[in-house]
């Protein structure tokens, strides 16, 4: 048995506090081999380096974990203003300055540009990948004074079933997301087949859908619920309609069991209608986040989408017939825009009824991704640029400039749709002055005047 002290480096608020989800299966596997776990949130401390000091003096590890789970925030806007890795570095110095504990970094961020971030961080060791399986190996390791590789991949065969770990949560930490957040997170699968060029989930995750036994999924948010009191849950698989038909046999059983909880997730916007909706609805589904991504037909091809705007309407009219809360995630610049395609989206999201529209001006190029490549080929990027400080890709066919105009002056005209991104924060901000708690965008959506909806104000 070794003690191992886990830090989630992660201090953002955008949109809202999230779980360290990764911190805690990670947590879960070691104390369920035997390992003494001490996990550290660095938000929850109020960002207090001296916090960390303090704790890691008093826990006196034998090895430190730190899961990183993002880089910056994918806002073309914000660019270095939110990046997040140079406090992540300085509380990786304050560790080795109150500790000699092996450090080993992992976690969604880390898996994208492992080399780059372990030799940018200075940690010793990182696994990329799903952490569950190999880490309890690689501490006994260490702990036995054997070497170990200073990357390791996570997992050579993804993690299928009862091998997928279970979070351990600590109610200090579910205290605080529930009262800044309203929610807490799980998830009742893995992976995602679809190979969108700008996605980096298939390469952190694995291609293909993973799913957890249905009686499990459910048996953990029942295990939330009675331990810490959790009734409202994010599920953050990649995709969570997979076409499988997983999701429905996991909404079934939670429909079953009855216990009550609100929840939502990412779906694709494609083949789902009313009859899903409505099981959905039954099982406690309040709102959708709908990866659109793209507003023409031109630009989803563009993207690999393999989904068309008349299955984007389609589900969304499935939505509103639902009365189900949407938001749909739109990237304007992709690969293939130009200023007619543009205008033809901004069109078709006048079509788009009762949902919150996010736009995002250019998209974020990320290691492993065909957008990287066509970055390089389009002359975006140079095959040697560095990858760790924010670069976006605009299509050489439009002016970024013009292409944000354009955006602003239609997304002015409802309160529900929301560009640039700081925008949508700043009113997330007011509605949580107020009080409210959880997804927020769901309260600017109504269904009372929906003959209305495709009209501007
Ligand atoms: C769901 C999700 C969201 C939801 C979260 C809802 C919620 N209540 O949790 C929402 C929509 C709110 C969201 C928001 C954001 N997200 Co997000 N999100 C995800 C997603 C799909 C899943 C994250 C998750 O919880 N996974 C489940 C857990 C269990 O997995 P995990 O954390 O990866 O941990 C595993 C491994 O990484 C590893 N591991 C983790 N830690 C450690 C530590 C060690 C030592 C080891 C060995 C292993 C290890 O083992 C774990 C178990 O296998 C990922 C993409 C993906 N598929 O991973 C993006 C992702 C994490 N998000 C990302 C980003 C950027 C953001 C935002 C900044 C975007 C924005 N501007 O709003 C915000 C930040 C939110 C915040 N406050 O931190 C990026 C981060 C990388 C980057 N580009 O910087 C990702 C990777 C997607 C992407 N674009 O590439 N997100
Ligand atoms: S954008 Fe969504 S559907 Fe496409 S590869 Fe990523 S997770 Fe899968």
């Amino acid at each position: 048995m070794s003690k191992v002290f886990l830090l989630s480096t992660n201090y953002t608020t955008e949109p809202y506090p999230v779980y360290p989800l990764g911190m805690a299966v990670i947590a879960g596997a070691l104390e369920a081999s035997g390992h003494q776990t001490r996990q550290f949130d660095f938000l929850v401390s109020g960002k207090s380096c001296a916090a960390v000091a303090e704790a890691v003096s008093e826990f006196q590890p034998e090895v430190i974990c730190l899961s990183l789970r993002n880089i910056d925030n994918v806002d073309s806007f914000a660019r270095e203003s939110a990046w997040y890795l140079a406090q992540v570095r300085e509380l990786v110095e304050l560790l080795g300055s109150c500790s000699v504990a092996p450090i080993i970094v992992g976690g969604s961020a880390f898996t994208i540009m492992p080399e780059e971030i372990l030799a940018y961080l200075g940690c010793h060791y990182g696994v990329t990948g799903e952490g569950e399986g190999l880490i309890c190996q690689l501490i006994d390791q260490l702990v036995a004074g054997e070497q170990i590789p200073r990357l390791s991949n996570g997992e050579s065969a993804p993690l299928t079933g009862t091998r997928i770990g279970s979070p351990l949560y600590v109610k200090e930490f579910v205290d605080f997301y529930l009262a800044e957040s309203g929610q807490i997170n799980l998830q009742t699968k893995r992976g995602c087949p679809h190979r969108c060029v700008y996605c980096t989930y298939p390469g952190i995750e694995g291609n293909r859908f993973r799913p957890l036994e249905a009686i499990r999924a459910v048996d953990e948010i029942a295990a939330a619920q009675r331990d810490f009191g959790v009734n409202s849950f994010f599920f953050v698989d990649s995709v969570f309609n997979d076409e499988q038909g997983h999701y429905l046999a996991f909404a079934e059983e939670l429909e079953r069991r009855n216990l009550g909880i609100s929840w939502t997730g990412f779906f694709r916007p494609q083949g789902i209608g009313r009859e899903e909706l409505r099981l959905l609805k039954r099982s406690g589904l309040t709102a959708l986040e709908l990866g659109t991504d793209a507003a023409s037909d031109a630009t989803l091809a563009g993207l690999k989408k393999d989904f068309t705007i008349a299955d984007v309407l389609a589900v969304n009219a499935a939505c509103v017939a639902e009365e189900l809360p949407a938001a749909h995630y739109i990237m304007f610049g992709g690969p293939d825009e130009t200023e007619q395609t543009v205008r033809e989206g901004l069109r078709n999201i006048e079509q788009i009824e009762a949902s919150v529209v996010f736009a995002f001006s250019g998209l974020r190029i990320l290691s492993g991704t065909e957008l990287h490549t066509r970055a390089i080929a389009d002359g975006v990027i140079s095959a040697t640029s560095s990858l760790l400080m924010p670069s976006y890709y605009f299509s050489p066919a439009i002016d970024p400039q013009q292409m944000n105009e354009e955006i602003l002056q239609t997304f002015n005209q409802r309160r529900e749709w929301i560009f640039p991104p700081s925008e949508g924060q700043k009113k997330l901000e007011v509605m949580r002055r107020f009080g409210f708690r959880g997804l927020l965008w769901d309260k600017l959506v109504s269904f009372t005047n929906k003959p209305q909806q495709g009209r501007r104000h």
